[in-house]
């Protein structure tokens, strides 16, 4: 039985699994939601999700959202070193991946939905929501450049799931213009996961193919 895996192929979310299971060379079988018409609120989506979000994987009787924790099962799943090599590594491989959540990506989301999501829907920005988010994003991609200034990857001399997660919010940071410029080390790193991970670049693709259309589609200009 296939794992099916919903989400809208817009989402950074999304792309964190299909990069991962692409990666480790998982067959899913997709299943496409739209979220710019609420897909993810129907009442059989919130039968797999009640929080009303993608991604979701469905194997056989196993459901689960969030995309880390679909990553860690498809690691488990799959063997091979994405979840880390070592016993070590691995936890260093999940200490990044718990920051990532709660301390990186969620302020590049808050972003997303302050000054994309509220455009889509026809509603002002709070330029204060976007600031604070701006200043948590500062503080932890100087910390991550300083990290990234001598590795190649986050965790070990290699890709792991602590990259994807971290590299997540660069699916929509052209459009949400959060201030990852000013982080050198850290361009230099997700530009090197774009020129030597082929997974992560073809899921750009469909992120920017989506999301933009939607955009244009819309007549709304970013
Ligand atoms: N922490 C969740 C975030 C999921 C999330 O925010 N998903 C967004 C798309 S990227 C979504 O489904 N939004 C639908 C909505 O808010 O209605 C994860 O990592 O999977």
């Amino acid at each position: 039985m296939s794992i099916k895996i919903y989400g809208d192929p817009g989402s950074g979310s999304l792309r964190r699994v299909t990069s991962a299971a692409a990666i480790m060379g998982i067959a899913i079988e997709r299943v496409n939601i739209d979220l710019f018409k609420g897909e993810s609120h129907t009442p059989d989506f919130l039968a797999l999700n009640p929080h009303g979000l993608s991604p979701v994987m469905v194997d056989g009787d196993v459901v689960l959202y969030e995309a880390s924790a679909i990553n860690l099962y498809l690691a488990e799943k799959a063997g091979g070193d994405l979840l880390g090599a070592s016993t070590r590594e691995r936890y260093e491989v999940l200490q990044w991946m718990f920051w990532s959540g709660e301390q990186w990506r969620v302020f590049s989301t808050l972003t997303f939905d302050e000054r994309i999501a509220k455009r889509f829907m026809g509603q002002p920005e709070d330029e204060s929501i976007v600031q604070l988010a701006f200043a948590k994003i500062r503080a932890a991609g100087a910390v991550l450049d300083a990290h990234l200034a001598n590795r190649q990857f986050v965790v070990a001399d290699r890709l792991t799931l602590a990259d994807i997660d971290i590299a997540a919010p660069f699916s929509q940071w052209e459009r949400t213009k959060v201030p990852f410029g000013e982080s050198p080390n850290l361009m230099a790193w997700h530009q090197r996961l774009l020129d030597t991970v082929p997974a992560w670049a073809d899921t750009k693709r469909e992120v920017d193919t989506r999301i933009d259309g939607a955009f244009t589609a819309a007549g709304i200009e970013l």
